[in-house]
């Protein structure tokens, strides 16, 4: 039922697909940075307002940026409750995540699903993997969906394979088998990382030359299509580059996007434009 109610809001409600506003950066990279600039961004109550104006079928921050709009937007838009964030303070080559938040704060913040990120790549992935195996027990014992956040890094791999093809497919599966209802993972280059995949790659000729084949054969890694698999924004980029990944994600049958700071990091006039855009190319308008 709670996946249900973020695939039925919002302006894609219905459609299938779905376009996610997340808002974690000022954990995940820091305020300045994140909010810098566009100051209203701030303001948690900004981010509630753009995910309602644009019509986005859910919100997902941590908990302090919930508990700031839980009295204002409570049941005004699904929310997706992070419960585990990272910094970037300490330079590190294996990164993990702190536990930031619980099952039992979801549902008192009356959230839909319950969000986790994991690291396939750095030395600490199997306690990530324990620890959300754990949550999502809990987490589906009460009726919360699960995103998982699989992100692909960690001194096992190069910057360049974090978006290896072979990497992303890799990550969307291991999210897939640890229970998660959504997979969100980064859109994937033509790189190769793992020798042994490569061979595989080049023998059977899985298509993968294009953005589009690229994010077909990411979405056959979870599950054949079983899966709802959704793809980050990434860092602020032009309109034009940013809606042919869009354009890309939506003909390779890819579920959505959620997009952050491609959102708040513009006006918000310049946001809603840009999210009506996505909206219309994932509504096949
Ligand atoms: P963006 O659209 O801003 O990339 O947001 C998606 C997201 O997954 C955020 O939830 C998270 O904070 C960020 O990407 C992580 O990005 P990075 O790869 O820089 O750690």
């Amino acid at each position: 039922t709670n996946l249900a109610r973020m695939l039925e809001h919002g302006k894609l409600g219905g459609t299938g697909k779905m376009l996610i506003l997340p808002v974690d950066q000022g954990f995940e990279h820091g305020p300045a940075r994140s909010f810098g600039p566009n100051p209203p961004a701030y303001d948690p109550h900004y981010h509630f307002e753009l995910a309602l104006a644009a019509g986005c079928n859910a919100y997902a921050a941590p908990l302090g940026f919930l508990e700031a709009g839980a009295r204002d937007y409570a049941g005004r838009i699904p929310l997706i409750l992070k419960l585990n964030d990272h910094d970037l303070l300490a330079d590190e080559e294996d990164p993990e995540q702190a536990i930031t938040g619980s099952v039992a704060d979801a549902l008192r913040l009356g959230a839909c699903a319950i969000g986790f990120t994991i690291y396939p790549g750095s030395a600490h992935r199997n306690a990530m993997y324990g620890q959300i195996r754990e949550i999502a027990e809990e987490a589906k014992s009460v009726g919360l969906a699960v995103v998982i956040w699989s992100y692909a890094r960690g001194s096992a791999l190069s910057k360049e394979g974090e978006t290896a093809i072979d990497v992303i497919g890799y990550a969307a599966q291991i999210a897939a088998q640890l229970g998660a209802h959504i997979v969100k993972v980064k859109l994937p280059s033509a790189h190769i990382e793992q020798p042994a995949a490569r061979k595989v790659y080049e023998s059977t000729g899985i298509p993968i030359g294009t953005a589009a084949e690229r994010v077909r054969h990411v979405v056959q890694c979870a599950f054949n299509g079983r899966r709802i698999v959704i793809f980050s924004g990434g860092a602020h980029a032009e309109e034009a580059t940013f809606l042919d990944e869009i354009r890309a994600i939506q003909a390779g049958g890819g579920f959505g996007s959620i997009v952050g700071r491609n959102a708040f990091q513009r006006s918000k006039a310049d946001a809603l434009s840009l999210l009506g855009k996505i909206t219309d190319i994932y509504a096949g308008r």
